[in-house]
């Protein structure tokens, strides 16, 4: 048997063949997928019937050159048929021929006709390869990164000139030694220590640029909800190349900073939780001053049990999320959308949530969305408390006509924190985090979603995962990598993307 006029495979069979078969109105297997015929593996795409057992060397290219010009012969298309064949052959290599192309197939080479010799295409190596668009197909474990404690956060950033960071919002066991966070620098393939940071249980890591300086601001959750804690703002010293501390934001069990940046005035949100014994506590926007060259208090937004500012823009309209996660008996509330307007921040839209915690906006073409991560199902919607991690986690998207954001799509979410979208080439995707893996079987996943047009987000990846609360994706020599920070361990994790092409 020969396959692909090139290999050859001899068997002396016990019977003669076909002698002893009937060949009237028989059906032949070419290939089967069925293991009970053997499975066939691979892509067949001709098919002709010969009578003859020298078929195939009547249709394969001869292995024997018969042209004087060349060394190896180059028919590419076999003599049977030749007739009605258009296409060139390997004796078409005339001054009229210039510049033909064909596969040498027992050379296995490219050729090209020149001067009447088919000659070897030499390919430049130092060429840029055609760019192929390439497909997320799966993450790998690549490197674990210890932390101090358990981290509720991570930033990766990049300070210009410097490199590439990462900062994870930890926090130790209170009591014990001082809280402190760890920022790491991209170091020959992974993160390495660059310098601590005190914290007081911290939540939330922002950076941000303003002119030529780089910050890092700090959202510390504090001891107790009874009294106020700082939470830090650090500006980066060219000359030390270290993060120093800049100013310090009285805070109330502060979950979030969210940094934005309109008409070149720098804002910064602050998320507080709760105060005393009430949710319900005032989060503030702050300003940049630029005069004084601080954050100065510019806006009070009374919020309840607030999680997390996201900013966004549609059309030059300026938005702000905040995710309510528990109002002091349920988690089942309202959270709200605020759009700026006058330079103040109004109500947009209420969207009910159950124990939020994070809101992430994108956009896929002309369309705005965005997705809620809900935690916690807890109050007398549950009074039972059954599941009270497993929660329905919602995409809305922007009717922009009716200016509102309408139910999209629900997902099955377990432990939900943290949403985070990514885009590789022309593919869109969402990873879930997952920051409990408690008893229950799903609870141990984090799910990735690739956008798939009209059948919206389809799960195309599950990875068993240490529980994790917040993701970030970032690309550094051409890889594509992806971080976690681990809630309840101190073993963050890096992923890899392997991509098919
Ligand atoms: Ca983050
Ligand atoms: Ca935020
Ligand atoms: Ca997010």
């Amino acid at each position: 048997m020969t396959t692909d006029c090139i290999n050859t495979r001899r068997k002396r069979l016990i019977r003669k063949w076909p002698s002893d078969i009937r060949l009237n109105s028989s059906s032949v297997f070419i290939g089967s997928c069925s293991s009970k015929f053997g499975v066939f593996q691979g892509q067949l795409k001709d098919l002709i019937f010969l009578p003859g057992a020298d078929a195939s060397v009547r249709t394969c290219p001869p292995r024997i050159p018969h042209h004087t010009h060349m060394d190896n012969s180059l028919p590419a298309h076999p003599d049977i048929f030749r007739q009605n064949s258009p296409g060139p052959r390997w004796e078409d290599c005339t001054w009229m021929d210039v510049g033909n192309i064909a596969y040498d197939l027992h050379a296995n080479s490219l050729k090209v006709c020149v001067n009447g010799i088919w000659q070897h295409v030499t390919l430049n190596l130092q060429a840029p390869s055609p760019k192929l668009p390439k497909r997320l197909d799966y993450l790998e474990f690549y490197k674990d990164l210890k932390t101090p404690g358990p981290s509720i956060d991570v930033e990766v950033f990049r300070i210009e000139g410097e490199g590439l960071f990462c900062v994870l919002a930890s926090s130790r066991g209170r009591r014990k030694k001082k809280d402190v966070s760890v920022m790491y620098k991209w170091t020959a393939g992974e993160f390495v220590p660059y310098q601590r940071i005190p914290t007081d249980a911290a939540q939330c890591w922002e950076h941000f640029t303003i002119g030529s300086n780089f910050f890092l601001a700090v959202a510390n959750y504090g001891d107790n909800s009874a009294d106020p804690t700082n939470s830090t703002i650090y500006k980066w010293n060219r000359r030390k190349k270290r993060f120093k501390e800049f100013q310090s934001i009285i805070t109330w069990t502060a979950r979030d900073f969210e940094y934005f940046e309109i008409d070149n005035d720098h804002f910064l949100a602050v998320a507080n939780h709760a105060r005393g014994r009430s949710q319900s506590v005032d989060s503030i926007i702050y300003k940049w001053n630029r005069k004084e060259r601080r954050f100065r208090e510019h806006q009070v937004i009374p919020t309840v049990g607030a999680y997390d500012w996201t900013y966004f823009t549609v059309n030059n309209f300026h938005f702000l999320a905040v995710a309510q996660a528990f109002d002091g008996l349920t988690t089942l509330l309202d959270s709200k959308i605020f759009v700026l307007q006058n330079n103040e921040f109004i109500f947009f839209q209420a969207i009910e949530t159950t124990g939020a915690t994070d809101w992430e906006f994108f956009s896929i073409k002309e369309d705005s969305f965005l997705v809620v991560a809900n935690a916690y199902n807890y109050g007398p919607q549950n009074f039972m408390n059954k599941n009270q991690y497993q929660t329905n986690s919602t995409v809305y998207r922007l009717d922009k006509d009716r200016r509102v954001f309408k139910k999209f799509q629900t997902f099955k979410t377990y432990s939900a924190i943290d949403w985070e979208f990514f885009s590789i080439e022309n593919d869109h995707y969402l990873v879930v985090s997952n920051a409990q893996n408690s008893n229950i079987e799903q609870d141990l996943q984090t799910a990735i979603y690739r956008w798939q047009g009209a059948d919206k987000f389809v799960l195309v990846h599950e990875m068993f995962t240490l529980p994790n609360s917040d993701w970030e994706i970032f690309e550094e020599d051409g890889d594509v990598y992806f971080l976690y920070s681990n809630a309840k361990g101190r073993t963050s994790q890096i992923y890899k993307a392997v991509f098919t092409f």
